[in-house]
Order: C-alpha cells, then sequence, then structure tokens
C-alpha cells in the first residue's frame, strides 16, 4: 500500500513537470502547427515551421508549394527572408496548392516563400 502510494507521488510529479515545459515551450495553442510542403496537395518533402516565427527557411527557401496549418494556428508567408518583400494572406487552415494563390507582381506564391510568420 505504501509504495503503491509512493509511485503514485512521483509519476504524477512527472506529469506535472512535463506539462510545465510543454506549456513553456508553445508559443501557441497545444498541437497547433505550420507545415510547409515542397509540392502541391501536400507532396515531397515537408518543412516543420512550428508556430511560425521563421525568418529564414534555409534550404527550404521558394520550395514551399502547399501548406497546412492546425489547431488554431495562423501563418503569413513572405517573399524574402525576415518578413520582408509582398507577404501573403493570413492563412488559418492553408492551401493545397499557392499556384492558385495570385502573387502581387504577377504570377503566384509557388515556389516564392522565404520566411513565414
Ligand atoms: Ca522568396
Amino acid at each position: 500500500m505504501f509504495r503503491n502510494n509512493q509511485s503514485r507521488v512521483a509519476i504524477s510529479g512527472i506529469v506535472g513537470a512535463a506539462l510545465l515545459v510543454g506549456g513553456l515551450a508553445a508559443a501557441g495553442p497545444a498541437n497547433a502547427a505550420i507545415d510547409l510542403y515542397q509540392y502541391k496537395n501536400y507532396g515531397g518533402t515537408v518543412y516543420n515551421a512550428g508556430h511560425g516565427y521563421k525568418p529564414n527557411l534555409g534550404t527550404f527557401d521558394d520550395k514551399t508549394s502547399s501548406l497546412k496549418v492546425r489547431g488554431g494556428d495562423v501563418a503569413t508567408l513572405y517573399q524574402f527572408v525576415n518578413y520582408s518583400g509582398q507577404k501573403s494572406t493570413k492563412f488559418s487552415i492553408g492551401s493545397p496548392d499557392l499556384s492558385t494563390w495570385s502573387f502581387p507582381s504577377g504570377g503566384t506564391w509557388d515556389n516564392r516563400t522565404s520566411s513565414v510568420y
């Protein structure tokens, strides 16, 4: 009986610590996430952009062709790094095909994204 109580206390302590760490790490709602995809219809390589705040996509620069936005996050795409250049509409669900979103200076948003907020 004593042993059972001891392990119960230990387990609830671990769960409490994990919840605290998760709360501190998350900048948005739990399970919220922005995923960028290399091809339309969420195909090819995926780049997990977390909650956004990605000023430089590195090797994924100008590669995004579709995106998913989950759990209450909102994603704005930018033409250049550091949230500069043209910016997209605010995507709250995402888009299966960025070639259907026209770019202000001509063409589309396909393969144009360099940063995500
Ligand atoms: Ca770009």
